[in-house]
């Protein structure tokens, strides 16, 4: 019970508030002086990631820096401007937040959510493989939050452990939305690796939303086996084996029948035959292995009375 004098005068004279608005710090003109800078969280394409602290609201954020110089070489303005304008309209718990940008005279600065658990890619590096649970609970979170960007006609078209972000509770967030596009598809050029890519984008054929399906599955087993399903000596051999779908399962680790058929009925040639996200998250594999809160890392588990 609240016991402030003038509370209860106050709360009948006014309806239930709604909840508060998410702070709003795209509207400000900001500048590197409104941040101090922290240590830095990573090295990513074009620049470099650091942990940042609004001066005035003491609000901590990730703020990646990205040199106009490189964005000017490789002629990449559409692509990051398209980036902030998706990005800024996108508010789900496992997408990361864009809050704003502002830049100088050499550098572009984005303003981002901090995600305190780092890189999914890092999780995966260390312990080789995660568990089905885990790995049903990563799926099922982007499932959820791929079907919220292609509700709002964004496909991500680059979704890798690299872009994938731990929050302080182990929750997953999609990361880096510079390869999406809103809409009609768009053809891209290839760079890098091809490992997550669905024959269509690896042909560079017309693609849509179900090409982030495909690299469910090709995630899915990563997590499980701890190697991508059509890993190869050279980019030649990747690009065969994805256009084969030469997808096998090998005896050991031992993974359940479920996941992989899972699997299974996302790499799949045919964009129009692959499981949607709906039915990925009523697939038995989900349902029955994944945390409902999102979160299954050994952080969480700190409650003496759990077990
Ligand atoms: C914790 N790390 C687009 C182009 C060129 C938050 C760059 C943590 C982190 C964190 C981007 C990005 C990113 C999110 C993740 C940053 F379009 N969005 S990077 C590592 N650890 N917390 N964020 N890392 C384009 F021109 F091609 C260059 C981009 N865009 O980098 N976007």
């Amino acid at each position: 019970m609240d016991r402030r004098p003038g509370f209860w005068k106050f709360m009948s004279a006014h309806p239930p508030r709604p909840p508060e608005p998410a702070p709003r710090i795209s509207t400000k003109q900001w500048s590197i002086d409104d941040f101090e800078i922290g240590k830095p969280l990573g090295k990513g394409k074009f620049g470099r990631v650091y942990l940042a602290r609004e001066i005035k609201s003491k609000y901590v954020v990730a703020l990646k820096v990205i040199f106009k110089q490189q964005i000017e070489k490789y002629r990449l303005h559409h692509q990051l401007r398209r980036e902030m304008e998706i990005q800024t309209d996108l508010r789900h718990p496992n997408v990361l937040r864009l809050f704003g940008w502002f830049h100088d005279a050499t550098r572009i600065f984005l303003i981002l959510e901090y995600a305190h658990g780092g890189e999914l890619y890092k999780e995966l590096s260390k312990s080789h493989r995660f568990s089905e649970r885990q790995a049903a609970t990563y799926i099922a979170s982007l499932a959820q939050a791929l079907a919220y960007c292609h509700g709002k006609h964004v496909i991500h078209r680059d979704i890798k452990p690299e872009n994938l972000l731990l929050d302080h509770e182990g929750r997953l967030k999609i990361a880096d939305f510079g390869w999406s596009v809103q809409s009609e598809s768009k053809r891209r050029t290839m760079c890098g690796t091809l490992d997550y890519l669905a024959p269509e984008m690896v042909e560079n054929k017309e693609h849509d939303y179900s090409v982030d399906n495909w690299t469910l599955g090709v995630l899915c087993y990563e997590f499980l086996y701890g190697v991508p399903p059509f890993e190869a000596e050279s980019q030649r051999d990747t690009f065969r084996r994805i256009m084969k779908v030469d997808l096998s399962f090998p005896s050991k680790p031992a993974v359940s029948t479920e996941a992989k058929n899972l699997i299974s009925q996302l790499l799949v040639k045919d964009s129009s035959k692959r499981l949607s996200l709906q039915k990925i998250m009523e697939h038995p594999w989900i349902v029955q292995n994944a945390d409902p809160m999102g979160s299954c890392s050994k952080l969480h588990n700190t409650n003496p009375f759990s077990n």
